[in-house]
């Protein structure tokens, strides 16, 4: 944990978020400025800035998981995207996998996540 990581605060719960998912090593939840209904951003609990920062064993549930996220939708049109460094759009410094669904306009999501 770093002490200043706004996504290890989510994790110990000193910030509120929409927790839609967690285990000893993950964390899913909501994004704060969705890009789509649904955006959600699946962490290793581990800290680190980068892709390179987290032990193997620490990344092993994340796309597992935004795999339930995307079967828990019910959308099958979607990106997985994973920003490393201000070049590449990074803002917070703790690894996570965006997991953005593309709504279908006339059927919407299978579900709906709560809105924030
Ligand atoms: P990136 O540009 O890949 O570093 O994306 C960071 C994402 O994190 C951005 O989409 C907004 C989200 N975010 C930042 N702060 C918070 C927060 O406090 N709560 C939640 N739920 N999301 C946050």
């Amino acid at each position: 944990m770093a002490a200043n990581c706004i996504f290890c605060k989510i994790i110990k719960g000193e910030i509120p978020s929409m927790k839609i998912f967690e285990s000893e090593k993950t964390l899913a939840f909501l994004d704060i400025n969705p890009l789509s209904l649904g955006h959600a951003l699946v962490i290793p609990k581990h800290h680190g800035a980068k892709l390179t920062d987290i032990p193997d064993d620490q990344l092993s549930e994340v796309l597992p998981v935004a795999s339930k996220i995307a079967k828990a939708t019910g959308s099958d049109q979607y990106n997985i995207l994973q920003n490393n460094g201000r070049m590449a759009h990074q803002v917070v410094d703790h690894v996570h996998f965006h997991f953005i669904p593309k709504p279908n306009e006339q059927e919407g999501l299978g579900i709906g996540w709560p809105q924030q």
